[in-house]
């Protein structure tokens, strides 16, 4: 029995959905907001914590790949190549995408003036328009990030990307890449976690 402590519609339902998507039936989920003391289960604060019944584990990127190590999927090849570019579309995600997208909710938190806080979140929007250009040439001659089939990092990138809709930025997700995260929040792993995430079962 694994349980996941999320915050909804945050990084944590990436590691949800990939629970799903790999068939883990056994999960439970705890909204932090809801745990009097979050800062002992995770000291920094943030979500995804797993705790596998024995540890509790943190970091969404580490997370994820300790469990496709545990379960048998082909969303993390065993070795070679193609398992250090699984981790390394998955370190994108998590250490780049998903930083390039955290400056807008700190600059929407920490800047008090609407112009300055409007000129910032521009400028932070082009870095993250970036990144989807380099996705999106990533994208060029495959559907997902890993090829044919969905990979955890296009599950991670699907999550960040609704993000953008929060703020009064112009975020421009071209096409290919587009088309990937409308495939992944179409699939029943994840829809399934956002269920979850509404009932919070
Ligand atoms: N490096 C951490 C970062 C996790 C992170 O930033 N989580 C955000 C949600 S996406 C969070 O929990 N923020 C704390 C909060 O908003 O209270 C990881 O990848 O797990």
């Amino acid at each position: 029995m694994y349980t996941l402590y999320y915050m909804e519609g945050s990084c944590s339902l990436a590691t949800l959905s990939v629970l799903n998507e790999i068939g883990v039936e056994d999960v439970r989920i705890i909204d932090k907001e809801k745990v009097a003391e979050y800062k002992s289960i995770n000291p920094v604060g943030a979500v995804p914590a797993l705790d596998d019944g024995s540890t509790v584990w943190r970091e969404g990127a580490a997370l994820i790949i300790y469990l496709l190590d545990k379960h048998e999927s082909n969303m993390l090849p065993e070795n070679g190549d193609a398992r250090q570019s699984a981790i390394e579309n998955i370190m994108f995600a998590n250490a780049t995408m998903h930083p390039a997208y955290g400056r807008l909710f700190f600059l929407n938190q920490a800047v008090e003036d609407d112009q300055v806080k409007l000129d910032s979140m521009a400028k932070a929007t082009n870095m993250i328009n970036d990144l989807w250009k380099a996705v999106e040439k990533e994208l060029q001659n495959k559907v997902y990030l890993g090829g044919s089939e969905p990979s955890a990092a296009d599950f991670m990138l699907a999550v960040y990307s609704r993000w953008g809709e929060m703020f009064p930025v112009d975020i421009v997700i071209p096409p290919k890449a587009k088309e990937m995260i409308a495939s992944i929040i179409s699939r029943p792993s994840f829809i399934k976690a956002l269920d979850m995430e509404k009932t919070e079962l």
